[in-house]
């Protein structure tokens, strides 16, 4: 990588150090690195204490046969159990673990563990009444209500793998889903509330239901919005019941099984680069550990905080650090059924005195958007702690985060992982690091990453280059649904013995990592490798731009060339006749000549999938003159419309 593109974000000096009270009384204090280097397998063995298990494991880890791990071996636990009976037991039902806000102002539900758990007990009655059994697959697609919850955690307790597809996905991928994994159930709500409307689910499933022949035998349903739609009951021969008819009265008592540590807890569907989406698969024991101890490591939970992350439950993020790791900790968080509209999120900080917020930086960047004006509006004292995650967060976003969220006082942690990883692999401790805005700082203790180079060489600091996982960790993908063949070679076969994550990144004169986005998303415009991320941090940076999205476009003369897709701030206006000599003239100054975009498209909106990923590869397309590919995963599938028809005024 050129020292030139490597410079921009290095120079970033900033450090934000941990506040003293939070040090002091941190979860995990610095000799944790220590002690898990010196006995990684004791390190997570210890982790796994932190849960309930029927029988105890023989073994931490078995990695006999890499790429395929088997955590905590001969153990058993059940996860919903973790989740929910244990704290009851524990004498802790009354405490609330989801303060749950509708999209509808004063559409609130306030439930305690006591109440989840009969409720997961419930639903787990009434799936065993539909013949659900255990290794089963369900397919969940529901909007951000309760009942998501309850029927993950039911089907986690009768062993049945769920796999959750985003409410926002098309019946075609939702049949895609349900075809791959042979799903013989499917839960749903008639509808959900998006923008300030009742929008429709149930259609998206019929269609579905009706493109896999005989493969699903009931739809169970959830009245969220009460709109119209049709029914086919079981009186008619047909398969849809109604939630209420089938949870409501079903006993709140049920005997859970204790399942084997590898038994497969969930499949998520991912995109991959190409073709048919990924089924990764995690499993119970090495899941939940990982998820639940970086949970309370990364956002140093105590018992009284009240834990918001904005996450849609469709996206792994949702899995993890919203239904599994939280709950499985004892939390009490908010989960929110909306999206965010301007100054909603902080009048629920204010109204249920959150005290640890993890978004991502597009929601973040948004916000700056519409101005600090509105956040300014509201009481947050109450927050402690600012997580993010799903894409870099360019130092500006950082800044702002901190200083208009976080009133200068709260860390940032900002976290790197994937689907694929189901746990936080990289980020600061809270009460270790000095936080530096941009970097994602060091991976966690027990988890070893480096950076390479094309031969798998470590690049030392100073240097770019891919990043890797180097040994097994307890929430790591198992495989791919019913493909070993594709998980091999997705992740495990460019170098032996080492994954590979997709991601560029690079390790500062500290040893610190900046990840660069996508290795796809590196361009290479003249022989020098150009990052998107490095790009578009340095147009955001410029005060009339509010968001920016950067792709290489193929060119003739320089191999790749760098196009630009800008929304400028509300206060901006139009930017003026000059606004796109000026952003290039504003790279140039903070990259390099070799930086500036050849194309500056100034555009309303940019496309993105619902977990707030920027889909480089329709913005490559009109950078390239094609037709725009599949805008199926958008969340709102119009916005290319908008861009394209920019394009003809474009210079
Ligand atoms: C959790 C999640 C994974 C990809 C990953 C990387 C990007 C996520 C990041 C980040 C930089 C962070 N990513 N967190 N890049 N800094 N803190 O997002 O999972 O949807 O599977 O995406 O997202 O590129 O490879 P998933």
């Amino acid at each position: 990588m050129s020292e030139q593109t490597l410079s921009n974000l290095m120079s970033e000096d900033r450090r934000f150090e941990p506040p003293a009270d939070l040090a002091a009384d941190a979860n995990v204090k610095e000799e944790a690195y220590d002690r898990a280097d010196s006995d990684r397998e004791a390190f997570w063995g210890e982790a796994a204490e932190r849960l309930d298990w029927g029988q105890k494991w023989d073994q931490v880890l078995d990695w006999s046969n890499p790429p395929f791990a088997k955590w905590f071996v001969g153990g058993t636990l059940n996860a919903s159990v973790n989740c929910v009976d244990r704290h009851v037991e524990a004498g802790n039902g009354d405490k609330v673990a989801i303060h749950w806000v509708g999209e509808p102002h004063d559409d609130t539900r306030d439930i305690t563990y006591a109440q989840l758990k009969d409720e997961v007990s419930r639903a787990a009655n009434a799936l065993t009444e539909l013949g659900v059994r255990k290794g089963d697959r369900v397919a969940i697609y529901m909007p951000m209500i309760p009942e998501v919850v309850v029927a993950m955690l039911a089907c986690a307790r009768l062993g049945a793998p769920h796999t959750v597809v985003f409410g926002g996905f098309s019946a075609d991928a939702l049949a895609s889903r349900i075809t791959d994994c042979e799903a013989h159930v499917v839960i749903t709500s008639d509808g959900g509330y998006r923008r300030g409307a009742a929008s429709a689910l149930k259609p998206a499933v019929d269609e579905a239901v009706e493109k896999t022949g005989d493969l699903v035998r009931h739809v169970l349903v959830v009245r969220r919005t009460g709109q119209d739609i049709e029914w086919n009951g079981r009186e008619e021969g047909g398969r849809d019941v109604w939630w209420h008819d089938a949870v409501d009265g079903a006993s709140a008592e049920h005997e859970p099984e204790m399942h084997d540590s590898e038994h497969p807890l969930y499949v998520m569907y991912t995109s991959g680069t190409t073709g048919k989406p990924k089924g990764i698969l995690h499993t119970t024991g090495g899941y939940l550990t990982g998820t639940s101890y970086t949970h309370w490591a990364v956002f140093d939970l105590k018992d009284d905080d009240v834990y918001w992350c904005t996450a849609d439950v469709g996206w792994v993020t949702g899995h993890s650090y919203m239904a599994y790791g939280p709950l499985a900790n004892g939390a009490t968080q908010v989960m929110y059924e909306g999206t965010p509209e301007k100054g909603r999120w902080w009048q629920i900080v204010q109204d249920y005195k959150v005290t640890i917020l993890y978004t991502a930086p597009t929601a973040i960047r948004t916000f700056m958007k519409q101005g600090r004006e509105i956040p300014d509006g509201y009481d947050m004292s109450s927050l402690r702690l600012l997580g993010s995650v799903g894409e870099p967060i360019n130092p500006e976003a950082y800044v702002w985060y901190r200083e208009v969220i976080g009133g200068d006082r709260c860390p940032v942690v900002d976290t790197w992982w994937q689907t694929e990883t189901g746990q936080i692999m990289i980020s600061p401790l809270p009460g270790v690091t000095a936080g530096k805005p941009g970097s994602a700082m060091k991976a966690l203790p027990g988890i070893s990453a480096d950076v390479v180079d094309d031969d798998a060489k470590p690049v030392g600091n100073g240097n770019g280059g891919y990043l890797v996982l180097k040994e097994p960790w307890p929430a790591m993908l198992r495989t791919l649904w019913g493909d070993d063949q594709r998980f091999k070679d997705t992740y495990w076969s460019r170098w032996e013995g080492l994954y590979f994550a997709g991601d560029g990144a690079k390790l500062d004169d500290d040893g610190d990592i900046w990840l660069l986005g996508r290795v796809d998303d590196v361009m290479n415009v003249s022989g020098h490798r150009l990052s998107t991320t490095e790009i578009e941090s340095a147009l955001v940076s410029h005060p009339k731009v509010a968001e920016a999205a950067v792709v290489g476009a193929a060119d003739e003369t320089t191999g790749q060339a760098v196009c630009a897709f800008v929304i400028l701030r509300d206060s901006a206006g139009d930017g003026g006749e000059d606004i796109v000599e000026e952003l290039r003239k504003h790279v140039a100054k903070e990259i390099g000549a070799i930086a500036k975009p050849r194309q500056i498209m100034v555009v309303p909106e940019l496309p993105k999938t619902r977990s707030g990923k920027i889909m480089r590869r329709l913005l490559k397309d009109v950078a390239e003159h094609r037709e725009v590919g599949d805008v199926t995963t958008l969340a709102d599938s119009t916005v290319m419309d908008l861009i394209k028809t920019k394009e003809g005024s474009a210079p």
